[in-house]
C-alpha cells in the first residue's frame, strides 16, 4: 500500500552534517519526497506535535531540543512508508537500534537520535497537517518510478 509519512530531521542531525546521509538512504530506498521544509520549530508547535508525550519526565527536554535549532521537515511516499521509515529509523534509544539503521548507525543516546518517523497512518495525517499546507505538497511523476513500482 502506497502510504505517505512525516519525517524530521532533528538538530542533531542538522548540526552533525548528516542531513545528506539521511536523505540520501531514504532517496536509495526509492521512497519519494513529497514536501520538505527547513525551518526553526516554534514552541507551541513542538508541543501539539508531541502532545502524546505530554507530562512524561522527559518532555520538557524534548521541547528544549526540537526547538533549539532549525530542523528539516519532510513527507516522504512509498509502499510501506509509514512503518518502511521507521524500520529503517532503528529503536529509539541508539543503544538498542540495529546496525544498518539512522540511529544504529550514527546515534549514542535517546535524547539525540536524529530523526523523527511517524509510528502510524493516523499519525503521519495529523503530523503531515501540523507541519505542512495543501500546496507545500507535491504530487509528482518521477521518471524511475516504473523501475521501483509495478
Ligand atoms: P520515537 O521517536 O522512536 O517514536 P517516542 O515517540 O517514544 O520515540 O519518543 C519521542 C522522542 O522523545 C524520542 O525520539 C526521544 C524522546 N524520548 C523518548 N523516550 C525518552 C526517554 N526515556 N528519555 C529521554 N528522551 C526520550
Ligand atoms: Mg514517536
Amino acid at each position: 500500500m502506497i502510504e505517505r509519512t512525516f519525517v524530521l530531521l532533528k538538530p542533531d542531525a542538522v548540526q552533525r552534517g548528516l542531513m545528506g546521509e539521511i536523505v540520501g538512504r531514504l532517496e536509495g530506498k526509492g521512497l519519494k519526497p513529497v514536501a520538505m521544509k527547513f525551518m526553526r520549530i516554534p514552541k507551541e508547535l513542538a508541543e501539539r506535535h508531541y502532545a502524546e508525550h505530554k507530562g512524561k519526565s522527559f518532555f520538557s527536554g524534548l521541547i528544549e531540543y526540537i526547538t533549539s535549532g532549525p530542523v528539516l521537515c519532510m513527507v516522504w511516499e512509498g509502499e510501506n512508508a509509514v512503518a518502511s521509515v521507521r524500520t529503517m529509523m532503528g529503536k529509539t534509544n541508539p543503544q538498542d537500534a540495529a546496525p544498518g539503521t539512522i540511529r544504529g548507525d550514527l546515534c549514542q543516546q535517546t535524547g539525540r537520535n536524529a530523526v523523527h518517523g511517524s509510528d502510524s497512518v493516523e499519525s503521519a495525517r495529523r503530523e503531515i497537517g501540523n507541519f505542512f499546507n495543501d500546496y507545500e505538497i507535491q504530487e509528482w511523476k518521477r521518471s524511475v518510478d516504473p523501475w521501483l513500482f509495478e
